[in-house]
């Protein structure tokens, strides 16, 4: 008696290039809204990849940001993004987020 091993391998071949193309797609889709204490990206950071409506630690903290994402995101000067808000384009840097919003910001929005 015999059996084909073609359909397993062709299975696994299928598998295989699902993955490959899920992690392309994260790749592409994936990304964060890196937030730094100090201008010209200094001090402590942290990386969003969704809106938070409340900073904590981060709350009046935010003096520079580098959006390495596809998305257009909202900082906002108020908690539940209320307030002045500044709007960061995908792939903008800001070095220094402005006098107006220096300190200020106190929630984000992802667009
Ligand atoms: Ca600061």
């Amino acid at each position: 008696m015999s059996t084909s091993n073609n359909q397993p391998k062709d299975l696994y071949a299928i598998n295989t290039v699902q993955d490959l193309s899920q992690e392309s797609a994260a790749a592409v889709q994936g990304g964060s809204l890196e937030a730094f204490e100090h201008i010209n990206y200094g001090g402590k950071s942290i990386a969003i990849d969704m809106s938070l409506p409340y900073l904590i630690a981060f709350n009046d903290t935010i003096s520079s940001v580098a959006n390495y994402t596809n998305s257009y995101w909202g900082l906002y000067t108020n908690a539940d993004f209320t307030g002045s808000c500044l709007v960061i384009a995908p792939w903008q840097e800001k070095s220094w987020v402005g006098t107006k919003y220096n300190d200020q910001i106190s929630s984000i929005a992802r667009g």
